[in-house]
């Protein structure tokens, strides 16, 4: 019984071994050829079809739809989508201060104006203000503690000033670039 079942073990590994060595072998001469044949048959064939095929119709459907939707409803879906998804500058209101004493912010593109007002019962705004001092943009005026997040306008390069109308001594100087 010892010998036999010792005997079917060593049997058994043997025949394991075995078994990888030649399938590895077989692996070896059948998987290398294959490659080299698919490559060589499916790159000609692939390439010059797909180019003629998608070119044409890609190019005569995209200006037809275009002109249509771009005007009315593609551009201002596209336009707040961008803000949001773009840069976002946080301003934080706290002790009647803005915490931040200068700012950088995107210049060209909209961009998501967070404001963090972090006293309480205390109302705060920001104001968007030109070198000139023109109002270009006001945020909503509400009590802390909240946090709102506005759509800022594009601006150009430039410097301009984040004002608390509330407040006038909340000054940021800010830079657009
Ligand atoms: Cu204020």
């Amino acid at each position: 019984m010892r010998h036999a079942s010792i005997a079917a073990a060593i049997a058994a590994v043997t025949f394991l071994v075995a078994a990888c060595a030649s399938s590895d072998e077989a692996a070896g001469w059948t998987y290398a050829p294959p490659p080299t044949e698919v490559a060589a048959s499916g790159a000609p064939s692939g390439e010059p079809s797909a180019v003629p095929s998608g070119e044409p119709s890609a190019v005569p459907s995209a200006p037809a739809s275009a002109p249509a939707s771009a005007p009315a409803s593609a551009a201002p879906a596209s336009a707040p989508a961008s803000a949001s998804a773009g840069e976002k500058v946080t301003v934080t209101a706290q002790g009647i201060q803005f915490e931040q004493a200068d700012l950088t912010v995107p210049a060209g593109a909209p961009f998501t104006l967070e404001f963090v007002n972090n006293d309480a019962q205390v109302p705060h705004d920001i104001q968007i203000r030109d070198q000139s001092g023109a109002a270009l943009f006001t945020t909503d005026t509400f009590p802390g503690v909240e946090t709102r997040s506005f759509d800022a306008p594009a601006l150009t390069a430039g410097p301009y000033q984040f004002v608390c109308t509330i407040h006038p001594n909340m000054i940021i100087d800010v830079a657009a670039q």
